[in-house]
């Protein structure tokens, strides 16, 4: 069966993994052995973001990232490149607001295809569910070396805030990972603090946390068991 990342499952975007191919973060490992063992440790949905690589390397890596996730009936969803997403017959794309417009990409993969969508403000939340976007990722959260161009920082409150107008609009139903120097010390903080009754966050969106760990499975384990333990409470 193919996964899709556009359904109504809860725990689809419990632990979504972003990957990150410079040596800063990747080092020399392999990043397809990377999300192979990251998948093991429990996390359910992939991006390909990768700001560096030429257009032959990303759809060559897209391509055996696929099969890896596919491996695993988890999603991959590839950062920026509605083009590349579309060559390897992936799950979907992520697009933050400079990308490709959401009607556009929605136009090129079909409806089944999942269109995420980076939000960091309240406007720009509602807007991109009013377009239709899939999932929402909210951020950035806490401040971070691994994304150099940042806008403002949410913080907990931002991001509570940001769920709750969503549901005053009636968003609720809509996924929302958040982003942004997330890692097993802050995670039960954000889960508790930044989340809202009302509008409950799906998951947490890591890069440096599994993709930079010297064990992605066990950085996984930990990450997934600590948003369990967070869901369980609330
Ligand atoms: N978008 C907002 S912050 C960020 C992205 C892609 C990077 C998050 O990286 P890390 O290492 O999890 O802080
Ligand atoms: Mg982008």
């Amino acid at each position: 069966s193919s996964p899709t990342a556009h359904n109504s499952d809860y725990n689809l975007y419990r632990l979504y993994l972003v990957t990150d191919s410079t040596p800063a973060i990747l080092g020399d490992k392999d990043i397809c052995d990377v999300v192979d063992r990251a998948i093991q440790g429990g996390v359910t949905i992939v991006q390909y973001r990768d700001k560096t690589s030429d257009t032959g390397v990303l759809v060559s890596t897209a391509r055996k990232l696929h099969q890896v996730t596919q491996k695993h009936h988890v999603p991959l969803l590839i950062n920026d490149r509605v083009d590349v997403a579309l060559a390897v017959g992936c799950e979907g794309v992520h697009l933050g607001q400079d990308d490709m417009d959401i009607a556009t990409a929605r136009q090129i993969l079909g409806p089944s295809k999942c269109i995420g969508i980076s939000a960091n403000n309240i406007q720009e939340a509602i807007l991109a569910c009013e377009q239709g976007a899939d999932y929402l990722g909210i951020g950035t959260i806490f401040s971070t070396q691994t994304k150099k161009d940042t806008k403002s920082i949410l913080g907990l409150a931002g991001l509570k805030q940001t769920l709750e107008s969503l549901s005053e609009k009636g968003y609720e139903h809509i996924p929302t990972v958040c982003i942004g120097g997330l890692n097993a010390s802050n995670i039960t903080q954000v889960m508790s603090h930044g989340s809202s009754p009302k509008n409950p966050l799906n998951g947490v969106a890591v890069v440096s946390a599994i993709m930079a760990a010297h064990d992605p499975k066990a950085a996984s384990m930990q990450l997934s068991n600590l948003i369990t333990e967070s869901h369980m409470q609330n």
